[in-house]
Order: C-alpha cells, then structure tokens, then sequence
C-alpha cells in the first residue's frame, strides 16, 4: 500500500454513513432522513488510534508526529474515509444507481458497513417499524461479490482466451482483472492459496469463479460492522441478535449522531472530552475550569442523555473502535522510520522523536518499506531497535522491525 489507507463507508441508504463519516472526521458531509442523501461521494482524513511505539521506549514528553497526534502514547494515525452512497438490493444490476456507486469503492482497503440496527429504516432505506437489520448484512455483501462477480463473467470468454495464449499463471490472469480495485498479485495469490482449487483456469465453472470470487471479496475488503443507532430503545433486540451470529472482532456498537452532537459541543466550549472514551466533562463536573462555558437546562438534559442512553451503557460512542476495527481488519501494523536509531529523531538529538508513522500489511518486507520511505536512493545499510542490523528480507509484525533507519550510502 503506497497511498494512504482507504476505508470504505457503505450501506444502505439512512443507515448513518454521512452521519458516522462526520464523527470521525471535520466533514461536513450532509445528512438527512431520507434516503440518497448522499450522491457523490465524501473524502476525509479521520484519525484511527493506535499505541505508539514512544511508550514502548519511555519517550512519550518528546513524541511529535508530523501527521496527527500522539498524547501520552496513544497515536492518532491519518487514514482516508470515503462515504459514498446508499446501495439498495440490486445495486450490483444498477438499481438506485448501483453499478456506480459501487465503482467508487474499487479502491478501499476495508469497508465499514454502517446497519441502521434500530430497525426504523427498510432495505431501501424508507422509514419502517420492526425491520430486521440481519437482513442488510447478508444481501449488502452479496451486492458487492456479485458486482465483482459480473465485472469478471462478463470478459470471461476473452479473458480464458487470452489466458491460454499467453500461457499465464491464473495468479497473473486474475490479477490483470483485479487490479481495477486495487488488488496486488499478493492478494490474488493468496486468495487462490485459500482455496486449493485442482481445476486449471480455463475450465473453471459458475460455481469455481463464484468462490473465487467471494474468496477475492474477503481478502481485498476485509468488512466491519456498525451497528449504528445504538441510542435508539429499539436497538437491544437486534443487537444481542446480530452479535451472536458474528465475529465480535468485526462487530463495533456506535451511535455516530452522538459522537457528531459532542464534538459539536466540545467546538462550542461546552464540554471536555476524551474521544473514544465515555468520559465527558462539563461546568458542572469541573466549576473551577475558566474554559468551559455553563450549560443551561436544555443542553444539561440533552447531555444527561448521551451520558445514559450511550456513553455509560455502551463505554463509548463506538466510532473511534469502528475505525481501530476496520484498521486491524486489513491487519495493518504501524512501523516507524527514523534518521536515528538511537535518539528516535530525525534532527538533532534533542529533538522531537517518532514524527512519521507508517500502516502496512503485517509481514511487509523491510525492504520494500525502504523503497516506500527513501525511493530509489542507494541504501548502505537498515538498522533496527538498538542500532542492531536488519536485512531487507526480514518481515515487520506489531513491535517486531517496526523501528527501522535507512542508512544512505552507496
Ligand atoms: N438515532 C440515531 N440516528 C442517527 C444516527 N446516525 C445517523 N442518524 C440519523 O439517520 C439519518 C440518516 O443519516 P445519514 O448519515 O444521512 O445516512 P446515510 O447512510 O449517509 O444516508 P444516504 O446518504 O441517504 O445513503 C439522519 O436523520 C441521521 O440524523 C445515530 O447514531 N442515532
Ligand atoms: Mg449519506
């Protein structure tokens, strides 16, 4: 991943994707309770939080990332958030302009699948009672394998011909398709890997491209769930529901209106708040703060109300650990590139340390993350932790080589 890491926001219309977009970022995306909202697609940095590596070596006084922040050893690490609009069932068929909207995720790396689990909305996204959220996961991940699914059916004639002319691997033929969304011939290989198949290429069936198809689907947007509208009473139900059936490491609780109405009022001088956390300070909390400003009736109970309904029932409003889910989803680690290895700088030895900070795929290659830093400039040598060397081959994991120094030199 040369660029910066690409989180996708998908779901149907008026699940809350504009609305969670906002939470994590200073969008403004609009937002409203009607479906298609949103038509064009929305681009903003959010800041996902991860433990920085300053803690790890007592230097959290002098940690300052060019990018961000780091406050005592929690990094927030820019990642790009794209919103884009509501699919409905038969978008990969170009119902509600399907076809399109799904073209502007060809190039996430996860997807954060935004469920009105309030079941207030229906699969279209028109208001309703009693809609059963668990619906939406299942055919909103259909959408997306058979919209791949048909990008690759309809060339298959051609692409089989040519895969047999030119003597390919199906590793290379699959990833001339794939690379539209962004694919690497890693992904591919490892999806094929998955799968075991015996049958060459060229005579693979429906029910073959198929798997493979779900098996690329999986690999290429590893996919979170926010079960967004927690704070509304009908949410319980269908929480408990959906989290018995799936992967708790890929299912997050949020309410993104709550997280949009406390930074609203963190701008404003009305609250102290740790994002992320269920902790939230007012004038009435801290009546010695000369910032904060005093809240009237109306706001303490609006207040009283996120507090309850969302922040001591559920720890958090959710977005920020949606984020950290769909981070670690791609199984992205952070490394860090430093001119010196032993003061952590890149200037004087005073200076500040650990400015830049780097996601990659866990089991990168030091190597490439070197081309990725320095381009083309002659390497002499890539020192690790303790000035000891580390050669190109080695891999990184979560503080494995993920302190590293390019040593120019011919
Ligand atoms: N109760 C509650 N309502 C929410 C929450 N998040 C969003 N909403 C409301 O849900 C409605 C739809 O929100 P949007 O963010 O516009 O939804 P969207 O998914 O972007 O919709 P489209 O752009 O139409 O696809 C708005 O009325 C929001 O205020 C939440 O956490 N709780
Ligand atoms: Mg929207």
């Amino acid at each position: 991943m040369a660029r910066e890491t690409l989180i996708g926001l998908v779901g149907k219309p008026s699940s809350g994707k504009s609305t969670t977009l906002n939470s994590l970022t200073d969008a403004t995306a609009k937002t409203g309770a009607f479906p298609f909202t949103t038509i064009d697609p929305n681009k903003a940095t959010g800041y996902v939080q991860i433990e920085c590596a300053c803690a790890r070596v007592g230097k959290q006084e002098k940690c300052k990332p060019t990018y961000g922040g780091c406050k005592n050893g929690v990094r927030s690490v820019p990642v790009m958030l794209l919103d884009v609009a509501g699919l409905v069932p038969g978008a990969h068929q170009g119902r509600g302009l399907g076809n399109k909207f799904l073209d502007d995720l060809r190039h996430a790396d996860a997807l954060i699948h935004v469920i009105d689990v309030s079941g207030t909305t229906d699969a279209e996204g028109k208001n309703t009672r009693g809609y059963d959220p668990i619906n939406d996961i299942e055919w909103l991940r259909g959408e997306i394998v058979r919209w791949i699914e048909g990008n690759l059916k309809e060339r298959w004639g051609s692409i089989k011909r040519r895969h047999t002319a030119t003597k390919s691997t199906a590793v290379e033929t699959l990833q001339n398709q794939f690379s539209g969304y962004g694919s690497t011939a890693n992904v591919v290989a490892r999806c094929l890997d998955k799968l075991k198949l015996k049958t060459p290429l060229e005579e693979w069936d429906d029910e073959t491209i198929e798997r493979v198809v779900n098996a690329f689907t999986d690999e290429k947007f590893p996919t979170v769930l926010a079960l967004n509208k927690i704070d509304h009473p009908d949410a319980d139900k269908n929480i408990s529901k959906i989290a018995r059936k799936y992967d708790p490491k890929r299912v997050v609780l949020t309410s993104a209106i709550s997280e949009v109405f406390i930074r609203k009022l963190v701008k404003q001088g009305y609250v102290k708040y740790e994002e992320g956390t269920e902790f939230l300070d007012t004038k009435d909390d801290l009546p010695d703060d000369e910032e904060l400003k005093p809240l009237d009736d109306k706001l303490r109970e609006r207040i009283e109300n996120v507090r309850d309904l969302v922040l001591y029932r559920f720890g958090s409003t959710g977005v920020a650990r949606a984020l950290r889910a769909a981070v670690d989803a791609i199984d992205l680690v952070p490394v860090y590139p430093v001119r010196n290895i032993n003061t952590f700088s890149n200037g004087t030895t005073d200076g500040p340390v650990f400015a830049d900070c780097l996601l990659v795929k866990r089991g990168t290659t030091v190597g490439s993350i070197c081309r990725k830093v320095m381009g083309d400039t002659p390497i002499a040598f890539i020192e690790g932790l303790g000035g000891t060397r580390v050669s190109e081959e080695d891999t990184v994991d979560a503080g494995k080589n993920d302190i590293l120094s390019f040593r120019v030199g011919a």
